[in-house]
C-alpha cells in the first residue's frame, strides 16, 4: 500500500482498551472500592461507555464508576494488554513505519494526562514520549491506520485520513462485523 509507493506508513495506536487494560483495571478497582455494590462481568459489558452501562444497572452507579478512573494512579497502574507492548515496539521498528500512541484523556484532567505519559515511559521508555498524541478528537489527526477499540470514532473532520481497524474488546465483541456506526451524540466529541 502506501509504503510500496515510497511513502511511510503512519499507524495510530489507541491506548485504553488496546495497549492498556482499562476495563480490567476499572473492574478490579471498582470491586475493591465498592465490594457490596453490583458490578458487570467483563463478558457482559456492552457499549463503549462504562458509566452508561453502570448507570443502567442502577442510576447512582454511573457516578461511582466515574470516581474510579478519576482517582489518582488509576491510569498509571493499568496493566498492559498481554502482548500489546511488544507488538507496538515491534511495529515501530518496522521499515517505513511510524507509530504514534493516539489517546483521548478524560476531561477530569488532574491525573490522567500526566499518568498516560508516565505509563508510556514506564512500558516503552523515555524515547517513546516523542510519539504520543493526546487528543479528544482523533478525526483531526492524520495517519494511515487507527487501531482503536471504540466502534464509532467521530469528530469535526467527516473524512479522516486513517482507516479504522477495530480492536477487539469485551464491550465490542458482540457487534456484527462492519456494522454502521450509530449517529454521533451532539455536541460533545467524546461523550460522557
Ligand atoms: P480512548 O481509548 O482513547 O478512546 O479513550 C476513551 C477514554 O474514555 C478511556 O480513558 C476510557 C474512558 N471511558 C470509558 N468509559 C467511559 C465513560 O463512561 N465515561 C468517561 N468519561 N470515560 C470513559
Ligand atoms: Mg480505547
Amino acid at each position: 500500500m502506501h509504503a510500496s509507493r515510497g511513502k511511510r506508513l503512519r499507524v495510530l495506536v489507541d491506548m485504553d482498551g488496546v495497549i492498556a487494560d482499562f476495563e480490567g483495571g476499572f473492574l478490579k478497582k471498582y470491586r475493591a472500592k465498592y465490594p457490596n455494590e453490583p458490578y458487570i462481568h467483563l463478558q457482559d459489558r456492552r457499549g463503549f461507555w462504562v458509566s452508561t452501562q453502570y448507570g443502567q444497572l442502577r442510576s447512582d452507579l454511573c457516578e461511582k464508576a466515574m470516581s474510579i478512573w478519576e482517582s489518582k494512579n488509576f491510569f498509571l497502574e493499568l496493566d498492559p494488554i498481554p502482548g500489546a507492548v511488544e507488538a507496538v515496539k515491534e511495529m515501530s521498528e518496522m521499515e517505513n513505519t511510524d507509530v504514534f500512541i493516539c489517546t483521548s484523556p478524560i476531561k477530569h484532567y488532574s491525573h490522567c494526562p500526566y499518568e498516560k505519559y508516565a505509563w508510556i515511559e514506564k512500558h516503552f521508555g523515555h524515547e517513546f514520549l516523542e510519539q504520543i498524541i493526546l487528543t479528544r478528537d482523533k478525526t483531526v489527526v492524520s495517519g494511515d491506520l487507527l487501531i482503536d477499540d471504540k466502534p464509532d470514532i467521530q469528530g469535526v473532520e467527516p473524512n479522516p485520513t486513517w482507516e479504522h481497524v477495530l480492536f477487539l474488546a469485551c464491550h465490542n465483541q458482540h457487534l456484527p462485523p462492519d456494522c454502521p456506526p450509530p449517529p454521533p451524540p451532539p455536541p460533545a466529541v467524546l461523550g460522557p
